[in-house]
């Protein structure tokens, strides 16, 4: 085990670090704000008291000291807050399902939280064309629902889908389990209704609700991934996919990284246009879910590592003549120990609770040091190994599950709580390695202000420039999500 000078440290750039000192060009809001914001929301468009769940995150290891919650209902209110605010000074954060993890959805000092959860009545969809317009606050599952009844699926899954948004899945240009298949939000984005945190309150609407059109820069794109940093998103337009008629899951047991990745070759080739999902699990998260949640794996043998491969296609004995076919040659080149595919969707929804509950598994375990990066295959779980190493005895389990089939892993630290002595032996050094080796320190989950003493890391120092350039256009007094990503 590594020995840990205390004398000799580093400059630390740890958690603790990353909380900037409140700006204090900043105004506090007083009382007569309160009375504006009645004035403009009625009296329960304000929230003063039983806010904990709006400045805590979903880890519970992040928590801001607001002391109000603003619900407008309306495009039109969320213009009228803003334009207060901006010319009050008045720092805001919005907030959609408060489900990231990042620390990006919560106050840090003294900021209004902007809720959208009521901005969820319009909803519209051409079922020919398939594009959906709905406003931002609608949960993911409730449009999934929706849409369903008219036969499409949104292009897009996460675990968190039961309380995130639209409008914060857009503001963190969302991944999630289907990206192998449809791509990206940027796909899939077409139109935004925003409101500008500027004196007006303006409120513009970018691109269409048709599929082609470039007649301009793309400007909704500017939001994707925008953490709440240039706008409030108050409506999307984007389209959505055809449900599929035929889903097959299996799980399969693997010996080694280097053959799970064999099998991602030949499940691309094998399951090619069917292919919707390849996640990943090691073995130490299925301890982990076994320990905390009492989730027990569903193959018979403890292997390594374990692959969830789902394909998703309109016709089922096409679909599963090719899952077979594509599990026996697993099996006839020896790429897996076990396997099993899923008979019902009881079967396949125990092998995604597994996945699913990955993230809760670990933030029972203790403090957990979340990192959500990219990386070149041949350096995905390297990763996981160098931390084991480098962690030693310090950290109670070092974890990993991710969106293989991305290049995405979630290398998940925890220990019995929170370690500064761990933290040294991991930061900068885990993103620097992630730079290093030709990955990115934020796959899907932002910056937020986990990430902000390594956002040097992310992009180059041009673009970062260009960055805080449209930021001072969009938000002149800056006063939208401050101490975060920018
Ligand atoms: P919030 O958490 O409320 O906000 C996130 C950011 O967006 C904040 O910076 C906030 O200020 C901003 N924001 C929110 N709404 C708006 C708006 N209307 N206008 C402007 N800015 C806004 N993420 C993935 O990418 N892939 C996954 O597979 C995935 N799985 C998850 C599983 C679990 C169990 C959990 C807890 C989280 C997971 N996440 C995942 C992270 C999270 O769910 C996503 O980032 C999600 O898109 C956040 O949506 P939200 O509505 O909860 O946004
Ligand atoms: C997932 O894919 C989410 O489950 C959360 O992005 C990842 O818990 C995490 O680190
Ligand atoms: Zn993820």
């Amino acid at each position: 085990m590594l020995k840990i000078l205390p004398k000799i440290r580093r400059p630390v750039r740890c958690l603790s670090a990353a909380v900037a000192a409140r700006n204090e060009g900043f105004a506090k809001v007083m009382q007569s704000d309160l009375l504006a914001f009645e004035n403009f929301l009625g009296k329960d468009g304000v929230q003063k008291d039983d806010i904990s769940n709006h400045i805590t995150d979903w880890t519970g290891q992040f928590k801001g000291h607001g002391s109000v919650v603003l619900y407008p209902k309306s495009t039109e209110e969320v213009s009228a807050i803003l334009a207060y605010c901006s010319r009050n000074k008045i720092a805001v954060v919005p907030q959609g399902g408060n489900t990231g993890l990042v620390g990006g959805s919560i106050p840090v000092h003294d900021e209004v939280v902007l809720s959208m959860n009521k901005i969820n009545r319009q909803f519209s969809f051409d079922d020919t064309m398939g594009i959906l317009n709905c406003d931002a606050g609608f949960i993911l599952e409730e449009l999934d629902n929706k849409l369903a009844k008219l036969g499409y699926m949104m292009p897009f899954d996460l675990g968190a889908k039961g309380s995130c948004q639209i409008g914060g899945n857009v503001a963190t240009c969302a991944g999630g389990i289907r990206l192998i298949r449809y791509g990206s939000l940027h796909a899939h984005l077409l139109g935004l209704t925003v409101v500008l945190p500027d004196e007006q309150g303006s409120v513009l609407h970018l691109g269409s609700s048709i599929r082609k059109d470039n007649t301009s820069l793309h400007t909704p794109h500017l939001f994707l991934g925008s953490e709440g940093q240039l706008g409030v998103i108050a409506s999307v337009t984007m389209t959505a996919v055809p449900k599929p008629r035929s889903v097959q899951s299996a799980m399969l047991g693997v010996e080694s990284f280097k053959k799970c990745c064999e099998v991602l070759k030949l499940a691309k080739s094998s399951l090619s246009e069917v292919l919707s999902s390849f996640e990943f699990l090691d073995a130490d998260i299925m301890e982990c879910l076994k320990s905390n949640l009492d989730l027990h794996p569903v193959l018979s043998k403890s292997t390594p590592f374990s692959i969830l491969v789902e394909t998703s296609g309109s016709n089922e004995d096409h679909d599963m003549e090719k899952m077979s076919a594509f599990l026996d040659e697993c099996l006839s080149k020896n790429l897996i120990l076990d396997g099993v595919l899923a008979g019902s969707s009881a079967d396949a929804a125990n092998m995604w609770k597994l996945r699913e509950s990955a993230p809760l598994a670990v933030t029972r375990d203790g403090y957990v040091y979340k990192h959500d990066v990219s990386l070149p295959l041949e350096n995905y779980y390297e990763l996981t190994n160098v931390m084991k190493a480098r962690c030693g005895d310090l950290a109670k389990r070092v974890v990993t599950y991710g969106h293989l089939g991305d290049g995405n892993t979630h290398l998940n630290i925890t220990a019995g709580k929170r370690c500064e002595e761990l933290e040294e032996l991991m930061y900068p050094f885990l993103y620097e390695w992630v730079v290093a080796h030709g990955g990115s320190i934020s796959a899907e989950h932002g910056i937020g202000q986990l990430k902000l003493p390594y956002s040097n890391l992310g992009k180059g120092s041009e673009e970062r420039l260009l960055t805080k350039k449209l930021k001072n256009i969009f938000d002149p007094n800056g006063i939208l999500n401050p101490y975060k990503m920018i």
